[in-house]
């Protein structure tokens, strides 16, 4: 058929056309975006989330208080205090269980990660930031997980941010990623253990959320 002749003349896959992948590097996948179309949907269910579990600006192991508000979904949450970073299954704020994972945000992450070809990618958290202009957020490595063979899938929403990605190495250059309303990048295999960060963000106002990012980072933590 003519139309099948013309897309295999192509020499890129016909799902890396439809969603605009873009590789950053070995392992790391931008898929510009891809959440837009469900940006609805992840805000109503996200308003459910922090009905349960508010925001929160959390504190470092060397007593810094986080710029970037944070609260969590899923069976485990990242959390940070004087103690440490870890995961833990209760909020320390309500002492409750974090609320469940929505089922829009687990099929956003599940099909960003079939795209960038992490098959059986199975999130049990999801850490939430929230942004305003000013806040930033300090190069580091996520390690806290206890499988680095599955991916982080992170879906932004909300005014724009300049990530940071680095190297394995604190000390390695970074590049500067700028990251859009409903960009969802994908973090696997070589690129998983790379510093990263989020540049201050500048001042800005978007239609759905005022003047504020939020970030979703689905992880499979325990
Ligand atoms: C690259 N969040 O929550 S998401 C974080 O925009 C975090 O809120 C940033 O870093 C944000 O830990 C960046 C992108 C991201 C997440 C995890 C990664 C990039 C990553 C893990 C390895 C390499
Ligand atoms: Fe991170």
């Amino acid at each position: 058929m003519m139309t099948m002749d013309l897309f295999d003349d192509l020499d890129a896959p016909a799902w890396a056309i439809e969603s605009r992948l873009e590789q950053l590097a070995p392992g790391a996948v931008v898929l510009r975006g891809f959440a837009t179309a469900n940006a609805i949907t992840l805000l109503a269910d996200l308003n459910r989330v922090i009905a349960d579990a508010p925001f929160r600006h959390m504190v470092t192991p060397g007593g810094f208080r986080m710029s970037a508000a944070m609260t969590n979904c899923g069976a485990l949450g990242w959390v940070t205090d004087r103690t440490g970073y870890r995961y833990d299954a209760i909020d320390p704020e309500t002492g409750r269980d974090w609320p469940p994972m929505p089922e829009s945000f687990l099929r956003v992450a599940q099909d960003a990660a079939v795209r960038a070809g992490f098959e059986d990618f199975e999130p049990d958290a999801c850490l939430i930031n929230r942004y305003e202009p000013a806040t930033r957020l300090s190069l580091h490595q996520d390690r806290n997980e206890r499988d680095f063979t599955a991916p982080i899938v992170s879906v932004s929403l909300g005014i724009p941010a300049v990530f940071l990605f680095g190297g394995l190495n604190r000390a390695d250059k970074s590049r500067r990623v700028p990251l859009a309303h409903g960009d969802v990048v994908v973090w696997g295999g070589p690129a998983r253990l790379r510093y990263h960060g989020v540049l201050p963000l500048k001042e800005a106002s978007h239609a759905m959320l005022g003047r504020q990012r939020i970030n979703l980072t689905l992880r499979r933590a325990g």
